[in-house]
C-alpha cells in the first residue's frame, strides 16, 4: 500500500491536497500543515494554513476569494469595525463559529492537533490533517524598517512591504507533531505541495529533526511559480526583492539536497534541461477539481518511479 506525507501550506497547497484526497484514503495520505502563518487574534487561535485545508477538504472554501469559508456572512466584523475593534482581518461569520470553537477545545487543554481533527470530524474530513508542530511557530517577515508578524505582512499591509528575510519565533525550541512521526516510522515518499517555499514550506522543513525524518525518502516538490509568475500569493514578488530569479529551477534549488524529483508547469517543460534531478512537467495550474484530481495522479504516479535514498 502506498504511504505518503504531504507538505501543505496556504491556498496552493490545499488546492493539491484536496486532488490527492480524491485518489488516496487516509491510511494512505496524511497533510503535515504549516503553523508559522498562526496568531493569536482577538482572542482567538487563528491557524489560517489549517483553516484553508479544512475548507478545501470538506467542500466549504470561498471560491472567489481563495480563502475562508464558502456561503459567508461578515455581519460580526462589519459590526467590530462600527465598534472601532480591529477589522483589518476579516473573520466571517461562518468562519468566526470555527474559530471561536477552535478556541474553547484549546482552552479545554486539548492540543492543535486534537482541536483540527475534531473539527474535521464534524465537518466530515477523514483524512489526517497535522499541524507540524503542537508548539507555537511564528513566522516574522523582516523588512528593511520593521519585522512584522505574517498575517500583519500578508493581510494588514497587503504584502507592500519589501521583504529581505524571515524568522521563525519559536522553531528552535519546536517539536514535530507525534502524529507525523508515527506516520514516517513506514512512509513511502514526501510530496512538497506547490506552497510558498519561504513562508510555507520552511517552516514545516524547519523544526528541528524534520529534514533528518524525511531525507532517507523520495521526495519531490511541485512549483508554485509557473511562467516566472506565483500561481497565488507574494512568492514571485518575495523572490525578486530576495534578488531569486522567479523561475521553476529557482524553487527546485531552494529545496536543493533534499528533493529528488520536481514537478512544473508545462509552459515551463524547457527548464528541465537545467535540472539535475528527475523532473516532469505537467499542467500543474489548478482551475477545476479534475485539475487539481490530475496533477494529485501525475505527482503519485512520478513519486512511485523514484528509488528511496
Ligand atoms: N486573507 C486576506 O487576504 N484577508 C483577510 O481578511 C483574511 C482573513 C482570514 C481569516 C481566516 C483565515 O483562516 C484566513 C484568512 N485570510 C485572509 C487568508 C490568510 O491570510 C492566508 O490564507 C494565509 O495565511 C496565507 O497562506
Amino acid at each position: 500500500m502506498t504511504k505518503i506525507l504531504a507538505l501543505t501550506g496556504g491556498v496552493g497547497g490545499a488546492k493539491l491536497a484536496l486532488g490527492l484526497s480524491k485518489i488516496l484514503g487516509p491510511k494512505e495520505i496524511m497533510f503535515a500543515v504549516n503553523v508559522g502563518d498562526d496568531f493569536e487574534h482577538l482572542g482567538l487561535h487563528i491557524s489560517p494554513d489549517i483553516d484553508s485545508l479544512t475548507y478545501a477538504l470538506s467542500g466549504e472554501n470561498n471560491q472567489e476569494l481563495g480563502w475562508g469559508r464558502s456561503g459567508e456572512t461578515w455581519q460580526f466584523i462589519e459590526t467590530l469595525g462600527g465598534l472601532g475593534g480591529e477589522a483589518w482581518f476579516r473573520l466571517g461569520d461562518k468562519d468566526l463559529a470555527l474559530h471561536v470553537r477552535r478556541a474553547q477545545l484549546l482552552k479545554d487543554n486539548k492540543t492543535l492537533t486534537q482541536a483540527t481533527a475534531e473539527i474535521a470530524a464534524y465537518m466530515g474530513i477523514q483524512h489526517t490533517m497535522a499541524p507540524i508542530s503542537d508548539d507555537p511557530i511564528r513566522t516574522m517577515v523582516n523588512t528593511a524598517d520593521d519585522e512584522l508578524a505574517f498575517q500583519h505582512y500578508f493581510v494588514r499591509e497587503q504584502c507592500k512591504p519589501a521583504v529581505i528575510g524571515f524568522r521563525f519565533a519559536g522553531i528552535e525550541q519546536a517539536k514535530i507533531n507525534p502524529v507525523i512521526e508515527a506516520w514516517l516510522q513506514n512512509c513511502d515518499g514526501v510530496i512538497i505541495c506547490p506552497s510558498n517555499p519561504f513562508v510555507s514550506v520552511a517552516p514545516i522543513l524547519q523544526v528541528p529533526g524534520m529534514t533528518e525524518a524525511i531525507s532517507h525518502l523520495p521526495i519531490i516538490a511541485v512549483s508554485p511559480i509557473v511562467a516566472g509568475m506565483a500561481l497565488k500569493g507574494p512568492a514571485a514578488k518575495m523572490m525578486q526583492e530576495l534578488q531569486i530569479p522567479t523561475t521553476a529551477k529557482a524553487i527546485a534549488d531552494q529545496y536543493k539536497g533534499l528533493i529528488n524529483g520536481f514537478v512544473l508547469d508545462k509552459t515551463d517543460a524547457q527548464s528541465i534541461r537545467d535540472l539535475t534531478i528527475p523532473a516532469i512537467a505537467t499542467q500543474s495550474v489548478m482551475v477545476t477539481l479534475e485539475d487539481r484530481v490530475a496533477l494529485a495522479r501525475e505527482c503519485i504516479r512520478f513519486l512511485g518511479t523514484l528509488q528511496s535514498k
